[in-house]
C-alpha cells in the first residue's frame, strides 16, 4: 500500500515538478525577453512619430530662439504619461531647451546616438528604466539639431510582471492536468500489465485462443515462471531439512512410496571390475563420482545395475545371466553386465561419447569430433542396453535410472517397449547453451531421445534452464517453465535439478589413525619434513580439470613468495582415463612436461613443488591425502558437480583444510565458503593458494564447519530421494489418471460387450 502510494505520488510529482522548472528557466526569460522586445520596438515608431510632429513647430521656435514657446510645446509634449522627458540639442552637443524632467546625467544622449536617424536605447536610472530616442531635426536638408525623447519604461516592468503571473499560473494548471492524466495512464497500463501478467503466471486468465502471451510479455513470463519454479523449489528443500536424509529414510521412501517396485540402474561404467592378476582375480572400485553416487543408492534399494562388463576378469564370475552379486563379500543388488566388442566400445564410448558429447557439453576450448561411424555404435549400444532393461524388468512398470551422456537415446527406446516404465536421467555433465549444443549434427535425435524420460535431471538450475531453451530451439514442444515440463509427442518429461552429493562417511570408511598421525604417515610416505605444507589434488587425467592452470598457478605462488620454495609440496593424484584417445595421450604429457619443468625449476636437494601420481587410488587411500593436506585444490574449468570437493570436506573431522574451488563447477553453487576462483586467472588462484596456506586456524575451522553441515544433510541420499519422491508423485498420479480413464471407458465397454 505505502509502495503504491509513492509511485503514485512519485507519478505526480515527477511531470508536475518538470513543467514548473521549465516554465521558470525558459518560458519566463523568454517571455521577458519578448515582452521587452515588443514594448520597445512600439517605443521606437512612438519616438518617431512624436518626432516628426514636434519638428516643423520645434524648429520654427528655435529659429526664433524663444525659450517660452519651446517650453510651452515641451510641457503639452509631456503630458502625455508616457513621455516623460524632452530635450534639444545643438550640432555641437549643447542642450539647449529641455524639460525640467530630463535627467541631467543623459547629456544629449550621446552615448546612445549612432549616426543618423533615430537611436534608441533603454537606460536605467536611479527612478526606474526608461527608453532613449535620438532624432535629428533638419530643415532644408541641413541638420538644425537633436531631439531627446525620454519615455518611462515601468509600466513596461509592471506589464512584464502581470504576463509573469499569467503564464506561471497557466503552466501550473497545465502541469497538474498532465500529471493527472500521466497517473491515470500510468495506472490503467500498469493494472492491465500486472493483470497480465498475473494471468499469465497462473495460466489460467486467458481464454484458450489467447494461450500466448503479448508480445511485450513474452519475454518475462518465461523468465519468471522459472524463477517461481525455483523460488518453490528452494522452499520446499528448507522444509525437507528438518529430517535427515539418510539409507534409512531412503529405504524407507523406497517401501513406503514406491512400494514393490523395481529399480534399475542403467550406466555405462560398472562400479565393481573384476581383473585377472598374478594373484588371481582382483576387484577394484573407478574413479567416476557418478559410480560414487549411485553406488550408495542401489545399496539401500536392492535393485539390479545394467553396466558395461569392462574388467579382464568380469565374464568369469557372472552367472548364466551375466549378473553377479556386489559389493564382493557383503552382497547387497545385482550388477548385470552388458558386453561390448572392441568396434562398439570405440564408437560408441570413445567415439561418439567422450570425443562428440564430452566436449560439446564442457566447453572446455577442446573442439568436439563427430563421425556417422561412431552415432551408428552409439545409437546400436543404447539399443542393446535398452533390450538388457526389458530383460532385466520382472514387472511393466519399473523404475529406471539412466545414468549420464552415454544413453541420451536408451530413455525413448525403453519408454517404447515399456510405457509405465518411470524413467529417471540424469545427466551428470553440464548442459551447454543452445547454439553450442546446435554444433551435435544429431541434435534433435539426441533431444527426442532424452525426453522419454519421466524426469530429466541436471544438477544445477542452470543447465536445466540451457536444456529447456536448447528444446525450444529445435524441437517442436510445449514448455510450462513454472511446472519445468517439456511435452513432446503428448508425453510429458519433467526437467528439474538434484544437486548430485556424496555419502557421509561413516566411521569404518576413515583410517583409524587420528589426524596428526595421518599427517606425519603421509608426509613420511612422501619424503617431506613434518612440518611441510601439503596441497592435494585428486582428478581423472582430463582437460576439463584444469590440471595444467592449476600447476601454473602454484608455479605463480611460489614465484611470488620465495618462502614458500621448500615448504610446500602439491600431490597430484590423476587417475588414467581414456587414455586410448590422442586428446588424453597429449594431455597426459603436457600434464608431465609442466609438472617436470616446474619441479626442475624450484627443486632445492630432494625438494620438489609437485608430486604427480598418475595411478588409480582407492577411496580409503583418497580419505588419508584428504585429511593430510592442507589446502585441496578443484580447478576444473567446467564440471557438473565435482565430488572431490565434497570429500574432501567430508574427510576433514578435524575442521581445518582449506577449499580452493573453481566458480565453474556445480559444487561452487552450494560451497560459499570455499575459496572460490577463477582457474583461467592464473594470478588469482596463486593468490587464493597463498591465503589458504597462510589462513588463520579460527577461520579455517569457520568456514569448514558450515560447509559440513551443509553436505551432511546435502548428502546422496537426499539427492536420490528427491528424484525419487518426484518419481512416486508422478506414478502416483499417472495410476489415479489411468483409474479414472478405465472408469469413463467401462460404461462405452460394457455397452459393447
Ligand atoms: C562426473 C562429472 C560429477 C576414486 N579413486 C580415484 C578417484 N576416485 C573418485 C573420487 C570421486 C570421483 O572419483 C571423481 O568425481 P568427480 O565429481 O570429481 O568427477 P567425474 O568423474 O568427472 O564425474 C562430475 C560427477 O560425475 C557426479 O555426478 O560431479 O561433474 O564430471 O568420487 O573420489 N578419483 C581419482 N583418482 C582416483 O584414483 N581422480
Amino acid at each position: 500500500m505505502k509502495l503504491q502510494w509513492t509511485r503514485l505520488s512519485v507519478r505526480f510529482v515527477v511531470p508536475l515538478a518538470l513543467v514548473l522548472a521549465l516554465c521558470a528557466y525558459v518560458v519566463v526569460p523568454l517571455l521577458d525577453n519578448l515582452t521587452l522586445r515588443w514594448f520597445v520596438r512600439d517605443l521606437d515608431i512612438r519616438s518617431r512619430m512624436l518626432a516628426s510632429t514636434l519638428e516643423e513647430p520645434l524648429l520654427d521656435h528655435v529659429t526664433l530662439k524663444s525659450r517660452m514657446r519651446i517650453n510651452q510645446l515641451f510641457s503639452k509634449a509631456i503630458e502625455d504619461e508616457r513621455l516623460y522627458a524632452l530635450a534639444f540639442c545643438d550640432r555641437n552637443g549643447n542642450r539647449l531647451y529641455a524639460t525640467s524632467t530630463y535627467p541631467a546625467s543623459l547629456g544629449c544622449g550621446e552615448q546612445n546616438a549612432a549616426s543618423g536617424g533615430t537611436d534608441k536605447s533603454l537606460v536605467k536610472l536611479p527612478r526606474g528604466p526608461v527608453h532613449v530616442a535620438r532624432s535629428t531635426l533638419s530643415r532644408e536638408g541641413e541638420a538644425i539639431g537633436d531631439l531627446i525623447l525620454v519615455h518611462d519604461m515601468s509600466f513596461i516592468e509592471r506589464r512584464s510582471a502581470d504576463t509573469r503571473k499569467y503564464a506561471i499560473g497557466f503552466f501550473i494548471l497545465l502541469g497538474i492536468v498532465i500529471s493527472m492524466i500521466t497517473v491515470a495512464v500510468a495506472q490503467l497500463s500498469w493494472r492491465g500489465w500486472i493483470n497480465g501478467v498475473r494471468g499469465m503466471l497462473k495460466g489460467e486468465l486467458l481464454p484458450p485462443s489467447q494461450s500466448r502471451p503479448p508480445p511485450e510479455l513474452s519475454p518475462l513470463v518465461g523468465d519468471l515462471r522459472a524463477l517461481l519454479h525455483e523460488y518453490h523449489r528452494e522452499r520446499q528443500s528448507h522444509h525437507d531439512g528438518a529430517q535427515a536424509w539418510t539409507p534409512e529414510r531412503l529405504r524407507d521412501l523406497l517401501r513406503g512410496e514406491l512400494a514393490g517396485d523395481e529399480v534399475i540402474v542403467v550406466s555405462n561404467r560398472e562400479p565393481y571390475s573384476h581383473r585377472q592378476t598374478a594373484d588371481g582375480i582382483e576387484v577394484s572400485r573407478p574413479a567416476s563420482g557418478l559410480v560414487t553416487a549411485v553406488e550408495a543408492v542401489m545399496r539401500a534399494c536392492s535393485g539390479t545395475w545394467i553396466a558395461h562388463g569392462s574388467g579382464n576378469a568380469d565374464r568369469e564370475v557372472v552367472d548364466e545371466r551375466d549378473c553377479v552379486p556386489v559389493p564382493p563379500g557383503r552382497p547387497e543388488y545385482t550388477l548385470r553386465r552388458v558386453w561390448l566388442s572392441k568396434e562398439e566400445e570405440q564408437g560408441y564410448y570413445y567415439g561418439f561419447a567422450n570425443e562428440g558429447l564430452w566436449p560439446l557439453c564442457h566447453i572446455a576450448h577442446v573442439r568436439p569430433v563427430f563421425r556417422s561411424s561412431d552415432w551408428e555404435q552409439y545409437v546400436k549400444v543404447n539399443r542393446r542396453f535398452a533390450d538388457a532393461v526389458v530383460a532385466e524388468a520382472r514387472t511393466d512398470d519399473p523404475v529406471v535410472l539412466v545414468q549420464d551422456y552415454h544413453f541420451a537415446l536408451l530413455p525413448r527406446m525403453v519408454r517404447e517397449a515399456l510405457p509405465r516404465a518411470t524413467i529417471i536421467t540424469f545427466w551428470h555433465i553440464p548442459w551447454p547453451n543452445p547454439e553450442s549444443f546446435g554444433i551435435c549434427p544429431w541434435r534433435e535425435e539426441i533431444l527426442e531421445g532424452m525426453l522419454g524420460s519421466t524426469i530429466l535431471g541436471f544438477h544445477t538450475p542452470f543447465h536445466r534452464k540451457n536444456f529447456l531453451e536448447t528444446v525450444d530451439r529445435y524441437l517442436e514442444t510445449r514448455i510450462e517453465s513454472e511446472a519445468s515440463t517439456v511435452t513432446h509427442g503428448g508425453k510429458l518429461t519433467q526437467v528439474e535439478h538434484y544437486p548430485i552429493s556424496i555419502a557421509w562417511p561413516e566411521a569404518s570408511d576413515v583410517s583409524s589413525e587420528n589426524r596428526n598421525e595421518c599427517r606425519l604417515n603421509i608426509r613420511k610416505a612422501l619424503a617431506v619434513p613434518s612440518s611441510h605444507l601439503l596441497g592435494i589434488g585428486v582428478d581423472r587425467l582430463d582437460y576439463t580439470k584444469g590440471i595444467v592452470e592449476r600447476f601454473q598457478a602454484i608455479e605463480r605462488m611460489l614465484e611470488l613468495n620465495p618462502a614458500m620454495v621448500g615448504k610446500f609440496t602439491f600431490v597430484q593424484i590423476a587417475a588414467p582415463t581414456r587414455s586410448s584417445l590422442e586428446e588424453y595421450q597429449n594431455f597426459e604429457a603436457r600434464v608431465r612436461a609442466l609438472a617436470l619443468r616446474i619441479n626442475q625449476r624450484f627443486s632445492e636437494g630432494n625438494y620438489v613443488p609437485i608430486i604427480l601420481k598418475t595411478e588409480h587410488h582407492d577411496q580409503y587411500a583418497l580419505n588419508r591425502y584428504y585429511r593430510a593436506a592442507d589446502v585441496c585444490m578443484v580447478t576444473s574449468l567446467h564440471d557438473g558437480m565435482n565430488l572431490v570437493a565434497k570429500e574432501f570436506i567430508a574427510s576433514r573431522y578435524d575442521e581445518k583444510g582449506v577449499l580452493l574451488l573453481s566458480q565453474f563447477t556445480g559444487a561452487a553453487r552450494e560451497l560459499h565458503e570455499a575459496l572460490i576462483v577463477n582457474p583461467y586467472h592464473i594470478e588469482q588462484s596463486a593468490e587464493a593458494l597463498y591465503r589458504a596456506l597462510t589462513m588463520p586456524e579460527a577461520e579455517q575451522r569457520e568456514r569448514m564447519c558450515s560447509m559440513r553441515l551443509l553436505i551432511k544433510d546435502f548428502n546422496v541420499y537426499r539427492w536420490a530421494g528427491h528424484m525419487l519422491l518426484d518419481a512416486a508423485r508422478l506414478r502416483k498420479r499417472e495410476r489415479v489418471m489411468q483409474r479414472i480413464d478405465l472408469h469413463h471407458r467401462a460404461p462405452a465397454l460394457r455397452r459393447v460387450v
